[in-house]
């Protein structure tokens, strides 16, 4: 009898055997094929590690390890987003330095890494918050800078409460702080801004060529937001003034009965003298202004708005005066600021009109526009509409547009939804953006030779109450001299957003120790593009379009050599508490890895967040499920004590194996874990039902299972003397000959008589045979529900079932 299973020695010895051997680092020849396998590097929170990120890793660890026994170079790095928040605020609250408490934290969070067996190259591990590293975001700062794609500008933004500190649109979330769950309001700040909108048909276009799940795509495509319609000029009565508006239907040009501007639109202050509510109009502005943009179109069920007394427009197809309202539903921010309204196609505009009394008039037909808005384009036929009547939506597009083109009125137009990004934080724990302000020169960029611009000792790190950074209180940091013309200036004080860092982190993890440039080219020829990344889907509008915009900037600018950072990209389902809600502290649901690790082990444990459910699917966490799987590794253990001496595979076990080959190797391709899992455990149980197993059958076992539970598998494998450790050797192959079992036809005879034939396994055994053949539906029809007295089975040649 072998030994009992024990998972904590065991996996204390490999872990250090492959940090002896080195066995995970990538190698530095570019002799091999290569695969570049990523996940999100981790937040270093005091929390720890949470059983979320497990579940990534261990998928892509899986991948990582079966890549290298296919014999690939693999780079499968670690790193640490250590900027933000949660980490200054635990800073300020307990008077230490946040670089104390990022160390203590990364210390943690890599000693919790290893004890799970992760097959990472920790010799290449990366840290936003190194001053090593930060020179290069901020050298990725200036170079976007020099293109012009970084400016400052007066932005209304989005301001946590909270966290005293600005927004960018992705990381309000339900109209509230992504991070703090705080209230969101605008205000107008000076702000460091970055044009990704530059490159929104980039980004959309890249989609492409790569190999991203579906639902990743669609949200990108999404957020980016490409729309194509035109913008229309329409007359001010009594004037010379003109309002653009853009539109994505054209079409409804004559069933535009009223307009609409954003309460921000300068045409209010322009005609001041004019509108004579004015007063009326500033209130309403402002009532505005404390909204977020989701509250102004998600939530505001009911529209309001205020007329513009004493102004009209002119609708410049159908020449008829129309009135002119402000009203929160339409965005500053979007188009031209200004709509045409037509209420009988548009819900918003025919809220509107219902509320305000306005007229409702029908341009295409095919509803009832009094009784909802007529929202269909592929069917309607135009009406009511001139020289567009009986035109098709699509028809009537053309045609009309290209009749303002003619006239000067209107031009056709493509708008993006995405919006550039704030990239200005008025706080103290981000790199410092590296600029100076100069009164004679304007920004001036700090010279390449000083970077990095480091972050100063402050003793205080709060936010200040005006909006300023800490850094700003730092006179002796701020006044500086201007790198330009050498007279006084000040620096910057705004940190970046935490999104910088993560920005590019999968380029330095390439070649993370050079100090003369972000990667060598040939490194980045090398590894590039990532083969394979997987991560959150609540990073799919924030992180992974960020980091495609630098990427794709990098690339036009000569200095990564792929025109796409990522190949593949994947999405994990999130691991829910036990009661089937979102884990927190707050639900008191959160499980401990440790903990768990502690009892049941780490491969138990990487077995288990790869067998609950479905990768992609949320799924809650069951104390019961992971300790069946410490069980199942219970029992691939005391398989040592079933061995015989053979070498090859059992001839019975032959096809089940082969099978078990191809399912596991085609499943974990597919991220489809957990089914490879129960595969391993059928070939478990019939390892049990044989009685004894032959080496050769355990090895291959070892050598599938090996991916997800290393540990236990590299222990077995040395105790049976299979030589070199697992993870040199080779990834099984399965035999496309060996799939099928070889089955012989029988003759079934009821009592004696012969009464039809049926197809086994030529090697189905007598105790097989009485087991299975009286279920088969054939012998239940022949038997036609009388009682079986008896069975006899012939191997190869007959079954007679003697009924009474
Ligand atoms: C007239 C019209 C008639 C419209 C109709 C729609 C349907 P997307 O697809 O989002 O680009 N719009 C334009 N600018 C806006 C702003 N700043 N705030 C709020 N709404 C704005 O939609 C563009 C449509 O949204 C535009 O087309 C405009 O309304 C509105 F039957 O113009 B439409
Ligand atoms: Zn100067």
């Amino acid at each position: 009898m072998t030994t009992p299973y024990n998972p904590s020695a065991i996996e204390r010895k490999w872990q250090k055997n492959w940090e002896d051997a080195h066995a995970f680092e990538a190698e530095a020849s570019h002799d091999k094929p290569k695969f570049y396998g990523l996940i999100e590097f981790p937040y270093p929170s005091g929390a720890g590690l949470h059983v979320g990120h497990p579940r990534s890793n261990t998928a892509l660890d899986i991948i990582c390890r079966k890549r290298r026994m296919e014999g690939y170079n693999v780079l499968y790095p670690i790193g640490w987003d250590a900027f933000g928040l949660p980490t200054e605020n635990y800073a300020i609250k307990n008077h230490v330095h946040p670089a104390i408490v990022t160390k203590q934290n990364i210390d943690h969070f890599r000693e919790q890494l290893k004890k799970i067996g992760f097959s990472f190259d920790y010799t290449r591990e990366v840290n936003t918050t190194d001053p090593k590293y930060y020179k290069w975001t901020q050298w990725i700062f200036l170079k976007l800078f020099e293109k012009g794609l970084a400016y400052k500008a007066e932005m209304p933004v989005n301001w946590c409460t909270s966290c005293k500190c600005g927004l960018a649109n992705e990381e309000v979330v339900g109209g509230v702080c992504e991070r703090c769950g705080g209230e969101v309001i605008r205000k107008v700040k000076s702000q460091w801004m970055l044009k990704i909108t530059d490159y929104a048909q980039k980004l959309l276009d890249g989609l492409d060529d790569v190999d991203f799940i579906e639902k990743v795509k669609v949200q990108q495509r999404n957020w980016i937001g490409r729309s194509e319609g035109a913008e229309v000029d329409f007359g001010v009565a009594g004037s010379d003034r003109k309002i653009r508006v853009y539109t994505t239907r054209p079409d409804t040009l004559f069933g535009a009965t009223y307009m609409v501007l954003a309460p921000e639109h300068p045409l209010v202050d322009e005609m001041k003298a004019r509108i004579e509510n004015y007063e009326e109009v500033l209130a309403y502005r402002a009532q505005a202004a404390k909204k977020s943009d989701f509250e102004r179109t998600e939530l505001a069920k009911d529209k309001t708005g205020v007329k513009l007394e004493g102004l009209t427009a002119i609708n410049p197809v159908t020449g008829s005066e129309i009135p002119v309202f402000i009203s929160d539903y339409v965005l500053v921010t979007y188009g031209t600021g200004a709509i045409m309204a037509v209420p009988a196609h548009d819900t918003r505009d025919w809220e509107f009109a219902r509320k305000f009394g306005l007229p409702i008039v029908e341009v295409v037909a095919g509803g009832n526009v009094q009784e909802e808005a007529y929202t269909d384009v592929s069917d309607g036929v135009l009406v009511n509409s001139g020289f567009l009547d009986g035109l098709r939506v699509a028809e009537a597009k053309k045609t009309i547009i290209e009749w303002l083109q003619e006239k000067g009125i209107g031009t056709r137009k493509v708008n993006f939804k995405l919006r550039d990004w704030v990239f200005s934080r008025q706080r103290y724990w981000g790199e410092p953006i590296p600029l100076i302000h100069c009164d004679k020169c304007g920004w001036v960029p700090v010279p390449e030779k000083e970077l990095p611009v480091l972050l100063p000792e402050v003793d205080n790190y709060e936010p200040t109450d005006s909006g300023e950074s800490p850094l700003s209180v730092m006179t002796d940091w701020v006044n500086t001299t201007c790198p330009h013309c050498g007279g006084p200036a000040k620096r910057e004080t705004d940190t970046m957003p935490q999104w910088a860092g993560s920005s590019w982190y999968f380029l330095r993890y390439i070649d993370p120790h050079n100090d003369d440039m972000l990667a060598a080219m040939e490194e980045l020829k090398y590894w590039l593009p990532v083969d394979w990344y997987n991560g959150g889907m609540e990073h799919t509008t924030l992180h992974l379009l960020y980091s495609r915009f630098w990427h794709k900037f990098l690339y036009d600018e000569g200095y990564v050599p792929t025109p796409e950072p990522y190949q593949k990209r994947t999405s994990h389902g999130m691991i829910l508490g036990a009661n089937g809600e979102k884990m927190s502290k707050s639900r008191g649901n959160v499980i401990n890895p440790d903990e768990t690790i502690a009892e049941i082990g780490a491969d138990a444990f990487r077995l288990y967040e790869m067998f609950m459910g479905a990768f992609d699917q949320a799924i809650p966490w069951s104390t019961e499920g992971a300790r069946g799987c410490r069980r199942f590794l219970d029992r691939v253990w005391r398989l040592q004590d079933m061995l015989n001496e053979g070498e090859g595979i059992s001839k019975k076990l032959e096809t089940l194996v082969h099978q078990t080959i191809k399912k596991v190797s085609e499943d974990y391709e597919k991220m489809k874990f957990n089914t490879a899992i129960a595969q391993m455990m059928t070939l478990v149980n019939e390892f049990y039902a044989a009685g004894q197993i032959t080496r050769g059958d355990l090895r291959m076992l070892l050598l599938l299972l090996n991916p997800v539970a290393p540990h236990i598998t590299e222990e077995m494998w040395a105790q049976c003397g299979f030589g070199e450790p697992i993870y040199r050797q080779s990834w099984p192959k399965w035999d496309e000959n060996k799939l099928q079992e070889a089955t012989v036809e029988i003759a079934v005879q009821i009592s004696g008589k012969v009464r039809g034939r049926i197809t086994v396994p030529a090697g189905m055994t007598r105790e097989q045979a009485e087991r299975e053949l009286p279920e088969r539906e054939e012998v239940q029809r022949l038997i036609a529900g009388k009682a079986i007295k008896k069975l006899i089975y012939v191997p190869g040649r007959l079954l007679n079932v003697v009924v009474g």
